[in-house]
This record gives structure tokens, C-alpha cells and sequence, in this order.
């Protein structure tokens, strides 16, 4: 429980009466006669339920301090004092805590020992105008006096009940806590005091201290209320016991977390000014504080162009001191010189792109995030938007540490039936991929088969697996494993078609025009009229420049006649299928007579084609199998005799 209220309402005096715990416990507050810094005490109830209270400054120099304290509360006791009523800090302390998002308390009318019956009646009246509308609407007020004793019992018994009534915080399972206080204990070392924002942490555990790049911190002690435990969740108040670092390491503002968290200094937000604030311009500059951190930090609205009182938008905010953040954290922003509070917010994703324009995508994109992540169940959208920003396969480890949650969590929801992720397994890991990263490379991969496609137009099939990853950039381990995956994707759908271990487009059709059409017809000729005397590319090349046929296009060219069996080509030599094939019967002929073999010589004599020549068609007819080479003799193989007697 946190108190609120203006200065001098008796808040410090009234926990005082609660449970005889004096929170102004400072020399200066004690000359002062006010609060200024936090207070901690706790009430027992029960045997086994007491309740931890923060009792925070009403004076409006201190709101910063009344934030950092109000922070980490699950309710609220506001303290009206009946002889003044509503005043300027009720209210302003009243909209920080509706924008930290707190829900549940209660009214303490205080001082009713100096005000008759009727004056306390109409004080009672004005609470309840005050509270209509809002979240404490049916909220108890009871009228008591810190100083007689009055309605004490009363304002226990609705402590006790609301206490019992507040639902446990779901919003995060990390364990965090900001430091408030500090302490150097001889004989026992650092400890440090917080209230538990999340999660739950044990004696003997490790807590992380951020910002900054320390090692892990052993948890020695802890204490709630002044006793030691073994544990501590979220909404206790704590003092833990750490070993493993300096007090100077230790500053108020800084977080423990049982895990470390990423530094961030820019975040997208959600909004809102208190009603009866001036507007404000896209760009301004104010004070961020969230728990006990606080930051100068410029604010860019994104959705609006200016923003009014009583109005939100989507803001992106660039602090000026890293700080660690999670989704959905509340903060709140006060005037640059700090006399103001302004209002505050939500923070929708700690770890945004730099918004330099302001598009309509963005606007309708992030107005989606705010949905989401406003929406506290709804878990899969908000992972879903993760991974949509990713934009390449991740896996739910990265996801919990992202969105600040634990890894459990994360998997629950991705099992659930209908998520709609791309899911790769690989080395015993899943990852998972949003439709949005799988279209897009589903998109990549096209345009890199049309650009071959286009580039050797005179080819059946595209590129193989290999190649195609060099085009699209995914070349190793598990980059290449989803580029398969995709490939395969893609072909299932029919959008790709798979010829041997070549890719081509589903559509893919050599494109022959008439002038490369007459320019084939017209090299087939030559190469067929070349014989085997002339095969080599140069002489073709000298023969095809004659009819304006250029080195890389009469290349395609003699694949392309390959490709269709009408020439052979071995990169170098050029012979004409035709021709190919009256020597492979004459030489097989020869071959079956000659049980000895012959040498290439005697072949070459055979044929008469150059020496070049007739090295490739040995090649080519050792290739078939259908005859084989043995010291410098050639011979027909059973293969070789099969063909014969097949013809
Ligand atoms: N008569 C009377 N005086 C009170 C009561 N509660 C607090 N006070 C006095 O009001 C002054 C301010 O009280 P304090 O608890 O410091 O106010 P805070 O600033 O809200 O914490 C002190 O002098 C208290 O003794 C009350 O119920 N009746
Ligand atoms: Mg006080």
C-alpha cells in the first residue's frame, strides 16, 4: 500500500497511528515537519498477512521522489484532510497513480477531530465528485483522526479487505526491482531496499544489477518487514542481502533483475496528458521517470501532430540515460524544469526502429501494437508482432528476452494450435519465421530466378540449390536450411519446378525470337558443315562473328544446342551430333574387328579430324561406356556391342 495526498493532510501521521512506525525518520524531515523522502512501514493484520507500505512526500518539490515511491504499489491510501479538502497535490498525485496504472484504495478523510460533523459531511461530499469516473469510483472513504484514534479500526478492516482483494500482478514474470534506498551494514554488507515489480526471486539465487556491465550477484538475505524469508514476489516490499559488489556500484535508480535485460535509450509509447495541460508540438522535450529512474528525454509524437490535455497518441521517446525497460512498463513525463507533471504512459516496444517519417504504415502499424500490447491476454498477438519485427527466423529463448518474459511463457503460447508462425527445426531448436519474413524471401527467391532466367534465356532449367543461395544471400548452417525449407515450400505450391537439382520458375519457357532463331539455325549449320576439322570456339567464334553473333551469345548458343542434342560441347571443341554419330559407328564397326584395338592414331587415320578433335570424341564415347581406353588402345566394351546390335 502507498500513501498519496497534499502536504500536511497527516498521511505520515496516519501510518504512524496504523502501526506506530514513524516514516519521517530523516533530521531534516524531523526539523521540516515533512516527508521527504520515501517512508517504509507494514501493518500486521494477521498472523500470516502483513502488508508493506510506502509512505511518499506531498510537498510538490518531491513529486519525482512520490512517483519512484508509488511505482511499485498494488493500492492506494489517499489522505484528505477534512479541514482543506481536495488541494492541488491530491490531484496531481492522484493522476500519476491512475497513470501507473492503479486501480484499487481507498480515502482516509483525516483530521476530522477538527472539523464538526457537517464540514466533514460536505469534505466527504467533495471526495466522492472528485472520484466519479474514475478507477477509485466505489472506492471506501472513511473519516478518522490520526491524532484521537477515530476510525482507525474502521480503516484496517478496508485495508485488510482490499488487500485481500487485489488480484496478484500477471503483467511480467522477470523479477525486477528498483533500488530505493541503500545500505552499507557492518558485519553484513550491502543491502538493498525495492519494491518487487514481478516475478519471484529466492535466497541463494542471482540477481543481475543494470545499468551497467556487472557480474552476477549472489543473494544472501532476504527480508520482508523487517524478517527474514526465503523468498519474495512481486508486490513485496524486500531488502536483499547481496555479495559481489562495492556500495558505490549501487545507485538509487537502478535495477536487479534475475536476468540481465538489453539498455535501451529509445522507446515507442503510448501517451497521455492529464486534462487542463497546455499543448505541446511532434518534437519537446520533458522528464521520463519510471520507478526511481529518471531521464531527460525528447518526445516524437508519431500519430498526432500536437497533443492536448486529456488526449493520447503514439509518441517515440529518446532518453538521454540508458535505462531498462520492458513492454507495457508505466512511466510517468513531468516539464523539463520539473515544477509540472505533464502525464505519462505505457511503453508499447522497448526496443523500436528510428521513426525519421512519420508514413501511414507506420501510424497503422503501430496503432496494432498498441492494441496488442494493451491487451494483456492476449500474448500470442504480441509475440507474433515480435517476431514480425525480427525479420528472420528466431527462436523463443530470443522472444522471452525480448518481450521480458520467461521462456515457459513464450512456449506455451507458440504450442497453442493455431499460431501462425513458420516453424524450422534445426539442430534440435526451433525457430520461427513470420508469414511476412517467408513471403518476402519466397519474393526474393522469384525475382532471382526470373533474373537467371533472364540472363540465360535460352536455357530449360535455372540454377541449382547452390547458386541460388549465393543470389539470395543465405549461404550457410541454418540460413541455407530455410532457404531449402522455402524452396521446397515452393515447389509443393507448384510456384517452382525442380528438374534434376535445378530450380526453375513454374512458367519458365525458352524464349527463342526469330533473328537468335535463324542465328542457331545458321551456327548449327556451320558447325555441322565444320565437320571435325574445324571444332575448335576460336574457329567458330571467327565464323559466327561474320554473322554479328558475339562471344557470350554464341556461348548460350552452343549450350542451348546441346541442351537439345544437337551438337556436342565440352567448353572447347564444337562437333555436330550428326557427325558424332557416323564415327561412333565406324569406329565401333572398326573395333569389333580389330580384337587388339586401335591406337589413336590408327583412329585418327579413321576419321581424319585434328588432333583436339578427336581427344573430345574419345572423351565423349568413353563417357557413354561404350568403349574403353588401355595403353594407348582403344577397345569396344559389352556396352559398346549392345548399341551396335541395337541399331
Ligand atoms: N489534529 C490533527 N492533526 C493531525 C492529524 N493528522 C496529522 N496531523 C498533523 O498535521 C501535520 C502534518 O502531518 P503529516 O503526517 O506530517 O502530514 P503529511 O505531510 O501528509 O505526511 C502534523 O503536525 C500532524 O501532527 C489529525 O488527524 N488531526
Ligand atoms: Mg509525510
Amino acid at each position: 500500500m502507498g500513501t498519496a495526498g497534499h502536504v500536511d493532510h497527516g498521511k505520515t501521521a496516519l501510518i504512524r497511528m496504523l502501526t506506530g512506525i514513524d516514516c519521517d525518520t530523516h533530521k531534516e524531515e524531523k526539523e521540516r515537519g515533512i516527508t521527504i523522502n520515501l517512508g517504509f512501514a507494514h501493518l500486521e493484520l494477521d498472523d500470516d498477512f502483513s502488508i508493506g507500505i510506502v509512505d511518499v512526500p506531498g510537498h510538490k518539490d518531491f513529486v519525482k521522489t512520490m512517483v519512484a515511491g508509488a511505482y511499485g504499489i498494488d493500492f492506494v491510501l489517499l489522505v484528505i484532510a477534512a479541514d482543506s479538502g481536495i488541494m492541488p497535490q491530491t490531484k496531481e498525485h492522484f493522476n500519476i497513480l491512475k497513470m501507473l496504472g492503479i486501480r484499487h484504495g481507498l480515502v482516509a478523510l483525516n483530521k476530522c477531530d477538527l472539523v464538526d460533523d457537517e464540514t466533514a459531511e460536505l469534505a466527504r461530499l467533495e471526495i466522492m465528485e472528485f472520484l466519479e469516473g474514475s478507477p477509485l469510483e466505489h472506492a471506501p472513504v472513511v473519516p478518522v483522526s490520526s491524532i484521537t484514534g477515530q476510525g482507525i479500526d474502521l480503516l484496517k478492516e478496508e485495508i485488510k479487505q482490499i488487500a485481500a482483494s487485489i488480484p496478484e500482478k500477471k503483467l511480467s514474470s522477470v523479477f525486477r526491482m528498483y533500488i530505493d534506498r541503500i545500505f552499507n551494514i557492518r558485519g553484513i554488507g550491502i543491502v538493498v531496499t525495492g519494491s518487487v515489480l514481478g516475478g519471484k526471486i529466492n535466497v541463494g539465487r542471482e540477481l543481475y544489477l543494470m545499468p551497467g556491465n556487472f557480474d552476477a550477484l549472489k543473494i544472501k538475505n532476504i527480508e520482508r518487514h523487517g524478517q527474514p524469508v526465503d523468498s519474495v514476489m512481486s508486490g513485496d516490499r524486500a531488502a536483499i542481502n547481496l555479495s559481489g559488489l562495492k556500495y558505490e556500484d549501487f545507485q538509487r535508480g537502478m535495477l536487479l533483475a534475475d536476468k540481465p535485460l538489453k539498455e535501451i535509450s529509445m522507446i515507442d509509447a503510448l501517451i497521455e496528458f492529464f486534462p487542463g495541460i497546455q499543448r505541446i508540438e511532434i518534437w519537446s522535450q520533458m522528464i521520463f521517470h519510471t520507478g526511481t529512474f529518471s531521464s531527460v528525454a525528447r518526445i516524437h509524437l508519431l500519430n498526432k501532430d500536437e497533443l492536448s490535455g486529456g488526449d493520447s497518441a503514439i509518441a517515440q521517446i529518446h532518453l538521454e540515460k540508458p535505462a531498462i525497460l520492458l513492454n507495457n512498463d508505466r512511466f510517468i513525463l513531468r516539464n523539463s524544469s520539473s515544477d509540472l507533471t505533464i502525464g505519462g504512459g505505457q511503453i508499447i516496444d522497448n526496443h523500436p526502429l528510428h521513426h525519421k517519417r512519420r508514413t501511414e504504415k507506420l501510424r497503422f502499424s503501430l496503432e496494432k501494437l498498441t492494441n496488442a500490447i494493451t491487451d494483456y491476454e492476449n500474448q500470442a498477438a504480441l509475440i507474433l508482432l515480435e517476431i514480425e519485427k525480427a525479420n528472420k527466423p528466431v527462436t523463443p529463448l530470443q522472444i522471452a528476452e525480448t518481450l521480458g518474459k520467461q521462456l515457459h511463457e513464450i512456449e506455451k503460447t507458440i504450442q497453442g494450435e493455431n499460431f501462425p508462425a513458420h516453424h524450422y527445426f534445426f539442430e534440435n531448436k526451433l525457430f520461427l519465421a513470420s508469414e511476412t519474413y517467408v513471403n518476402h524471401l519466397k519474393n526474393k527467391i522469384f525475382l532471382a530466378l526470373k533474373d537467371w532466367h533472364e540472363q540465360n534465356p535460352l536455357k530449360e532449367t535455372g540454377p541449382e540449390a547452390k547458386e541460388l543461395a549465393g543470389k539470395v544471400k543465405l549461404q550457410q548452417g541454418f540460413e541455407l536450411f530455410v532457404l531449402q525449407k522455402t524452396l521446397e515450400e515452393m515447389i509443393a505450391a507448384k510456384d517452382l519446378k525442380k528438374t534434376g537439382s535445378a530450380f526453375s520458375l513454374k512458367d519458365h519457357k525458352v524464349k527463342l525470337d526469330r533473328k537468335m532463331h535463324e542465328q542457331i539455325t545458321w551456327l548449327e549449320e556451320i558447325i555441322h558443315s565444320a565437320n571435325i576439322q574445324r571444332t575448335s570456339l576460336n574457329e567458330i567464334e571467327a565464323s559466327a562473328k561474320l554473322n554479328e553473333i558475339r562471344r557470350g551469345q554464341l556461348i548460350m548458343y552452343l549450350q542451348y544446342l546441346t541442351a537439345n542434342g544437337k551438337i556436342y560441347f565440352n567448353g572447347e571443341e564444337a562437333i555436330h551430333a550428326s557427325v558424332v554419330d557416323g564415327i561412333r559407328n565406324k569406329l565401333l564397326n572398326k573395333l569389333v574387328e580389330t580384337p587388339r584395338g586401335i591406337n589413336e592414331k590408327e583412329f585418327r587415320m579413321l576419321v581424319d579430324g585434328t588432333k583436339r578433335a578427336i581427344q573430345a570424341l574419345i572423351n565423349i564415347f568413353t563417357q557413354e561406356g561404350i568403349i574403353e581406353k588401355q595403353t594407348f588402345y582403344l577397345y569396344i566394351t559389352d556396352k559398346g556391342r549392345e548399341y551396335l546390335t541395337n541399331k
